[in-house]
């Protein structure tokens, strides 16, 4: 049997790079473990933070160290992003290692398309829906699926026009109240999120995120419990285990949440069979209504009070280290790491092999 070659991309120009590293990293060793080693052969190709494409040695060097290689300031032909551009015959299927607002949100796959050779995870518009918070909860309302009311805004509501704003803020105090969470529209970024309480840090936190994408969203506050569920699949996605993420109480601040993660998971979450089937079947709807392929993790709210579960949001690329999430949900039904990357490997070639 002739091994197939898989093409790691990672790094990239997104603040993700480090994680990008971590996740390439645990790919590559699931490649050559033993139950795949006989079939794969791993050719990474290393995206640096200023944008430029490696190949060769240096990706390897980087999967080894797992640390970032530095920028020279060399002028020359290697400068621009395309400075050694991969050999697209040179690979069988590739993997996507990249996340974040500068550029992968759908463009990497657009050049694997393009390029008409198979690739994991999702297609351009699955990864562009999982990447605008504003477009993805427009395909979850259309689905039917239940989410915490929300109101989408535009930069220049915030600064071209001092008679729009106040009437803005009045709207978002009307029909969201306090608190609520005004966040970038674009995933790829912890940075801008903040809690509004007032109508002062209202303004504020709208001034703020709006200095990081020109689309923004505006979120009302729920006391919940939040639980995960991983999808893996093509046209009949299947569902995991569900996980509960658990914050310390003394970190329950959203920005120490978000920015350094303080988090702990339990899986199997401890709730009833009845809301785990739910959020599976609630799982499965989000990944179609994106036109998911491949994988996704689903986040949800569980408001205990009322029993309520909804939607938070789809993750395309979700973290993918040995201890993340999501190989973690799969791993409590028995599908281990290396496994999860074989069939990974299979729906990619799978979906290619069918036409649009
Ligand atoms: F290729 C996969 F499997 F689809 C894939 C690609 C990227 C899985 C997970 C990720 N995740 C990331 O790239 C990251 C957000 C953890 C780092 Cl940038």
């Amino acid at each position: 049997m002739t091994t197939m070659r898989i093409g790691l991309l990672f790094g990239g120009r997104s603040g993700e790079h480090e994680v990008s590293i971590s996740s390439a990293r645990a790919i590559a060793r699931a490649l050559a473990a033993d139950e795949n080693a006989s079939k794969y052969e791993v050719l990474p190709f290393y995206i640096q933070k200023n944008g430029r494409w490696l190949s060769g040695t240096l990706p390897q060097q980087v999967l080894a160290s797992g640390k970032p290689l530095e920028i020279e300031e060399q002028a020359g032909q290697n400068d621009s992003p395309a400075g050694q551009f991969p050999n697209f015959n040179a690979v069988d299927v590739w993997f996507p290692v990249l996340h974040g607002p500068n550029g992968e949100d759908g463009t990497v796959q657009g050049l694997l398309k393009l390029m008409q050779v198979p690739f994991v995870g999702s297609g351009v518009l699955g990864s562009a829906l999982g990447m605008d918070k504003i477009a993805m909860k427009m395909a979850f309302a259309q689905a039917g699926l239940p989410q915490v009311k929300y109101i989408a805004v535009n930069r220049s509501e915030i600064w071209s026009n001092p008679c729009v704003f106040p009437k803005l803020c009045d709207k978002i105090e009307a029909e969201l109240g306090y608190p609520c969470f005004v966040k970038p529209a674009n995933l790829g970024s912890s940075v801008g999120i903040s809690k509004a309480r007032s109508r002062a840090e209202l303004e504020a936190a709208l001034d703020s995120a709006a200095s990081y994408d020109r689309r923004i969203i505006v979120e009302a506050g729920v006391v919940a419990r939040e639980l995960e569920c991983a999808v893996l699949g093509n046209d009949n996605p299947q569902a995991s285990t569900v996980g509960e993420i658990t914050f310390q109480s003394d970190f329950y601040d959203y920005e120490t949440k978000y920015t350094q993660g303080q988090a702990d998971c339990s899986i199997p979450a401890k709730v009833s069979g009845a809301i785990v089937s739910q959020i599976q079947e609630m799982a499965v709807q989000a990944f179609l209504a994106i036109d998911g392929a491949g994988l996704a993790r689903v986040d949800f709210f569980y408001i205990e009070s009322t029993g309520e579960v909804l939607i938070n949001e789809i993750n395309t690329f979700p973290g993918f280290t040995a201890t993340s999430m999501y190989p973690q949900m799969w791993a409590a039904d028995g599908i281990s790491f290396p496994e999860l990357v074989d069939r990974l490997i299979q729906l990619a070639l799978e979906r290619h092999g069918e036409k649009g």
